[in-house]
């Protein structure tokens, strides 16, 4: 059974003196999972920037002006090379992911169910993160193949409001709970170092928590502040929260694998340590998250030898889905998608979108031809 947590239960744990802290997530650890193991996935930015959203903390939104490489659409080899790739270094699953704000019942889904197939048949569990899905395109997705689908809250639902104006914080529960209804493993998470406080962070893990039963993945992401974007000038978080944040996962959530994500790059060998020993038992490895640097696999092999890690291998937790034909199968009609848009507006993001436009203003910059940019203004 597992147990209701009140924000208040889960603020006490996260500011209890960080020796028990440890020792209790240690201990909640060791319970359900072999310690020694890390489940660890690759990346890969299947559609790169061009979004039309505006979450503060991202490098893909076409409103900022960030310093990223843009891409349309991976073709099935791309990927698939991507994968054989991934595979031969290491990894257990490919996370795919897609710089849109929600899937849409077009030839680029085809694509993406078939690159689901790809990687599936290659025997590496597969991930996406192709931002909201209605319960049908999760259906597809999990027949095409798909182990985990990957939809965070990001932050508390009252902080999620200054970070993200155009989508709602239920369209994300919602989403949630279409994979659900498809089958799929959850992998579920958010980010701290955004500005939000403990009760924010508590808030986040109370919702998460609240999900029955709890999401099989939580991704703790420090925030890669970038240039150009809303949250580029907040300071990274130190270790000491990323681990009391890692710990409280742990305990909130015993059975979940708790995997350390971005934000590595600022960590040192002794801090990420700290954070194995917290609980966290998955990493994202490559040298490249998305669009952000990440350790490469030489250092990573090397923590690994130095800390008694070993990688855990694919479908030890669960078993590989079946390839059902029938994910071909053009829906009759697109379901009526009710996906909100707050709308509200958030000083820092309209003050990044208007640099971005000066910047480009100034640059002569032509905007690009992607359909999806101009809504933007309206958004
Ligand atoms: N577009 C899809 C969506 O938003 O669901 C999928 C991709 S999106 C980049 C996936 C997640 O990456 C976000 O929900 C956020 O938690 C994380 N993320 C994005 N930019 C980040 C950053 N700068 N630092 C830390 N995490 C970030
Ligand atoms: C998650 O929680 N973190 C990953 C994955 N899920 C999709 C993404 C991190 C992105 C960091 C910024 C970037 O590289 O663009
Ligand atoms: Fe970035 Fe995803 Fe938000 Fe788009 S929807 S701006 S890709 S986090």
């Amino acid at each position: 059974m597992e147990r209701n947590w009140s924000k208040n239960d889960i603020i006490e744990l996260y500011n209890k003196p960080l020796v028990e802290l440890l020792y209790e997530a240690a201990t909640a650890h060791r319970k359900y999972h072999d310690p020694r193991e890390v489940q660890v996935s690759t990346l890969l930015s299947i559609k790169t920037g061009g979004c039309p959203e505006d979450c503060g903390y991202c490098p893909q939104a076409a409103r900022y002006h960030t310093d990223i490489e843009k891409n349309d659409l991976l073709s099935i080899d791309e990927v698939k090379s991507a994968a054989i790739e991934a595979q031969n270094s290491g990894s257990s699953r490919l996370c795919m992911g897609a710089a849109w704000r929600n899937v849409k019942d077009d030839a680029e889904f085809d694509q993406v169910l078939e690159m689901v197939r790809t990687v599936n048949d290659l025997g590496l569990e597969v991930c996406a993160t192709l931002g909201m899905v209605t319960e049908n395109q999760a259906l597809r997705l999990a027949k095409a193949g798909l182990y985990a689908y990957n939809h965070n809250l990001d932050s508390s639902e009252e902080y999620y409001k200054e970070v993200i104006s155009t989508r709602g914080y239920q369209d994300r529960l919602d989403t949630l709970d279409n994979a659900r209804k498809a089958n799929l493993t959850l992998c579920s998470g958010g980010i701290i170092g955004m500005g939000e406080s403990v009760e924010d962070r508590a808030g986040m893990l109370a919702a998460l928590a609240a999900i029955r039963p709890h999401p099989e993945s939580v991704p703790v992401n420090a925030l890669v502040a970038v240039e150009g974007t809303p949250l580029e000038e907040q300071k990274s978080v130190s270790i000491w929260e990323m681990v009391r944040m890692v710990a409280t996962t742990r305990i909130v959530m015993p059975t979940t694998t708790v995997r350390l994500s971005a934000g590595r790059t600022d960590m040192s060998p002794e801090g990420q340590a700290l954070c194995f020993m917290a609980g966290a038992s998955s990493i994202f490895a490559g040298d490249k998250l998305l669009t952000t640097p990440n350790p490469d696999c030489k250092s990573d092999h090397e923590l690994f030898d130095i800390l008694g890690l070993i990688p855990q291998k694919a479908y030890k937790k669960g078993s590989k889905p079946a390839v059902d034909e029938s994910y071909k199968d053009k829906p009759d009609l697109e379901e009526k998608i009710k996906w909100s848009r707050p709308g509200h507006k958030i000083e820092r993001n309209e003050e990044a979108k208007k640099k971005a436009k000066s910047i480009r203003n100034e640059d002569g910059f032509e905007p690009r031809k992607i359909t999806s940019v101009s809504s933007i203004d309206d958004a």
